[in-house]
């Protein structure tokens, strides 16, 4: 399973534009609200320089990089968590997802309706997360009367999870997203399950079509999403003719950020090179989950290596030895650490699990 990243904002401001730019796939794009009535799921490699030098290295016959999942959601409009528009549905699509990447329109342009009436970034926004914090506030509504109603409210267990609803609601109800507040680590594992769409991690994209927009905000990406869908239809050599490249690989590895994500590699006594995903923080086993989930149970230990020292060990044998060989040449070094159930993966280990 990988992390997904769901396309958020109103209707006609690019989100289709920007899902078909990072897929590469021809979807119904057409210059009228509601273009996508079923989410369009996409699987977007995570560019990855380090994979690529490890390949190098390794020779091996395959190698796959990790991925991510966008989902392209059709446009939100006011009053979508009273079911306006397709309300609802689109917010149960955007519940499913890990992160909410926004798409607000800075792009005039006479021939595609504009159903704000104006170019106002700031007032898109605003729109957006009142919808969300109203579906988040009913959620909690709901919770609060299933649990209160329950014949067991009167339990510890039950008390605790309705104060913690009861301060997080007056919260909400005052306009702060969950991601903002302050929680403790309690409270948030507490809520994680019920998938609150404020508590998302976020990022913002401006689509603009000119070079200064008017913006009064922090923490956004300015990028001119017709032209990155132009871009996406051409190949690396008529890219390198033109002089132009795209910003997308900045935004997937920025949506790989926010996740709070990191990337190992295994290779597979050197058939298969593979880079992988886990959360920050996550342990040997629960990496080893991901490559076989039999491995997660049965983890005994691994042989770990951070990347660029794999590759300083293989440009040692300068072309000799067969695929892999680099490999043996860390052991031999004294380069390979051998950990157990409780080693933190960290961001760039080449894992060899050992079951
Ligand atoms: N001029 C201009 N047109 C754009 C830009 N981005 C998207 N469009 C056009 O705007 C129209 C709507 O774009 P979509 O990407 O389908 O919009 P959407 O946000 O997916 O819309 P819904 O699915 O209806 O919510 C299409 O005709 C696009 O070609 C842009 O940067 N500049
Ligand atoms: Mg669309």
């Amino acid at each position: 399973m990988s992390f997904s990243i769901g396309i958020v904002g109103l209707p006609n401001v690019g989100k289709s534009t920007l899902f078909k730019a990072l897929t590469k796939k021809k979807i119904d794009i057409a210059a009228y609200p509601f273009t996508t009535i079923h989410p369009n799921v996409g699987v977007v490699i995570v560019p990855d320089e380090r994979l690529e030098k490890i390949a190098e290295i390794i020779k091996p016959e395959k190698v796959t990089p990790t991925v991510i999942e966008f989902i392209d959601i059709a446009g939100l409009v006011k009053g979508a968590h009273k079911g306006e528009g397709l309300g609802n549905q689109f917010l149960a699509h955007i519940r499913n997802c890990d992160a909410i990447l926004e798409v607000v329109r800075t792009f005039n342009d006479p021939e595609v309706e504009n159903v704000l009436g104006e170019i106002n970034p700031e007032k898109e926004i605003e729109i957006i997360k009142v919808e969300l914090l109203m579906k988040d506030l009913e959620t909690l509504e709901n919770l609060i009367k299933k649990l209160e109603k329950d014949a067991k409210s009167s339990s510890k267990i039950a008390l605790k999870k309705i104060g913690i609803f009861e301060k997080i609601k007056a919260s909400v109800s005052e306009g702060k997203l969950i991601a903002d507040l302050d929680l403790t680590e309690e409270e948030k594992s507490e809520i994680q399950e019920y998938q609150f769409l404020t508590a998302k991690p976020k990022v913002l994209v401006l689509n603009i079509n000119q070079k200064n927009v008017e913006f009064k905000g922090e923490n956004f990406i300015p990028l001119n999403l017709k032209i990155e869908e132009e871009i996406s239809e051409l190949n690396p050599s008529e890219l390198k003719e033109l002089e132009i490249s795209s910003s997308l690989d900045q935004l997937i590895l920025k949506c790989y950020d926010i996740l709070d994500l990191i990337t190992f590699y295994t290779i597979a006594g050197g058939k298969e090179t593979r880079a992988w995903t886990v959360m920050k923080g996550s342990r040997a086993p629960e990496a080893g989950g991901k490559v076989h989930s039999d491995f997660e149970g049965k983890f005994i230990k691994a042989e770990v290596i951070s990347w660029d020292k794999l590759i300083e060990a293989g440009s040692r044998l300068e072309g000799r030895g067969s695929p892999g060989a680099a490999w043996p040449r860390t052991r031999e070094l004294g380069w390979l650490k051998i950990v157990g159930k409780d080693h933190v993966v960290e961001d760039g280990d080449v894992i060899e699990f050992k079951i």
